[in-house]
């Protein structure tokens, strides 16, 4: 069995799916259902023995104990956490708790778990933490794209939070041992992905007739990775990473924000024809994101060289897949814009509660 944390959010709950299509080792899925995690989006495995879902926190020490003891997980894969930059801007709180206290209360239950298993058991451990590009900071135009090496110069509170748990992580396996791997990706997007985001924000805003922010001049640049491609990933990391190595992951896809959203209205005028002509016309300039970092790029040849990973997906195809994914999931945008989602914890599953 793998433990999963926060694997109802956006990453988590497609690496759950996309690990049950691809093997027949159960997951444990701890996830504090903040407004960021949906069961709805695992409604595909709700009847599945293979998927146990456990509604709790991971700042929650004595639950954590309990479930490493009782099902003796081979890794822990750790995608929780708060995540929306935006949100880190105007109330940091939540971040520093579920970042850098949860990260910590997870390191300490894991070792206490990990140090209690026999050898061979200790052998085959992980700890996979799951990261982020934005702890390396921001790039010139002209700057070659971050590696591994790059320092780490976060910028926003988010970016500061993921790297203290980084920082943690990377302590944790000096100084006592634990056998970690950390993967720091780029921009994920592709189904279940929360409209708070840009790209499911600038589709679900299109097809309601609404404005298409662009903070500042929409020249800030990101690498953009389909999240399914993020998930083989982590199974190829966790499979063959080296113990205390960090693996880049990212989809040689760097793009303007500008460039994202005019694909986007495009493939909305070309799937879902605007009545008013095209979705372009809904584009509107605010006020930048303040500290806005501008540019973002992965250099992913590590892990390719490595282990081999490849994303299956081009950009213009995982963003093809992903407009036509929200096209067709109407009722999914519904309940999340209406809140109805978070009925699902009693409606459509048997969560098992905490403490
Ligand atoms: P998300 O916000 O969609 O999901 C986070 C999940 O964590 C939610 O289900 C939420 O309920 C859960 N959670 C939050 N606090 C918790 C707590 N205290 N205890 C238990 N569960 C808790 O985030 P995401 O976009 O899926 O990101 C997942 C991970 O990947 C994060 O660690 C993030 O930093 C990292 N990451 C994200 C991206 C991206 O583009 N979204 C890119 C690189 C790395
Ligand atoms: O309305 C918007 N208008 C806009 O111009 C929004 C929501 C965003 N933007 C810009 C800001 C960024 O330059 O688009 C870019 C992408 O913004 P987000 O979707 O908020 O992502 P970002 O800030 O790049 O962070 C994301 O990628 C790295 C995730 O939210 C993080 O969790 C991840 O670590």
């Amino acid at each position: 069995m793998i433990f999963v944390t926060g694997g109802a959010g956006f990453i988590g709950s497609n690496f759950v799916l996309d690990w049950l299509e691809q093997s027949q080792e159960p997951v444990l899925n701890l996830d504090a259902l903040t407004y960021a995690g949906n069961l709805e989006n695992l409604a595909s495995i709700r009847h599945d023995p293979r998927h146990v879902f456990v509604h709790g926190d991971i700042c929650d020490r004595p639950l954590v104990d309990r479930l490493l003891a009782e099902h003796r997980p081979r890794a822990i894969v750790h995608f929780a956490a708060e995540s929306h930059v935006d949100r880190s801007i105007h109330g940091p709180g939540a971040f520093m708790r579920t970042n850098i206290e949860g990260t910590y209360a997870l390191l300490e239950a894991a070792r206490a778990h990990w140090s209690a298993l026999d050898a061979g058991e200790q052998a085959a451990f992980r700890f996979h933490h799951v990261s982020t590009d934005e702890v390396y900071g921001s790039l010139g135009a002209t700057d070659p794209a971050f590696t591994e090496s790059h320092p780490y110069e976060p910028n926003s509170p988010y970016s500061a939070s993921k790297a203290a748990s980084d920082h943690l992580v990377r302590a944790w396996h000096h100084t006592y041992g634990l056998p970690v791997v950390t993967t720091n990706c780029s921009n994920n997007y592709g189904p279940y992905h929360f409209p708070e985001k840009l790209i499911p924000l600038m589709i679900v805003n299109a097809l309601a007739g609404k404005p298409l922010p662009i903070y500042g001049d929409g020249q800030n640049v990101r690498d953009w990775l389909y999240v399914r491609d993020h998930a083989s990933a982590i199974r190829a990391v966790l499979a063959g990473g080296r113990l205390g190595e960090t693996y880049n992951i990212g989809g040689w896809n760097e793009k303007t924000n500008l460039e994202i959203v005019h694909t986007l209205c495009d493939l909305l005028d070309e799937l879902c024809p605007d009545p008013a002509g095209s979705y372009r016309r809904l584009i509107t300039y605010v006020k930048d994101r303040p500290g806005h970092d501008r540019r973002y790029a992965i250099d992913a040849r590590k892990v390719e060289r490595e282990l081999g990973w490849r994303p299956a997906e081009t950009f213009e195809t995982g963003v093809r897949k992903t407009v036509q994914w929200y096209l067709d999931h109407a009722d999914w945008v519904a309940h999340v814009q209406s809140g109805s989602y978070r009925d699902w914890v009693d409606q459509n599953y048997t969560a098992r509660q905490a403490g």
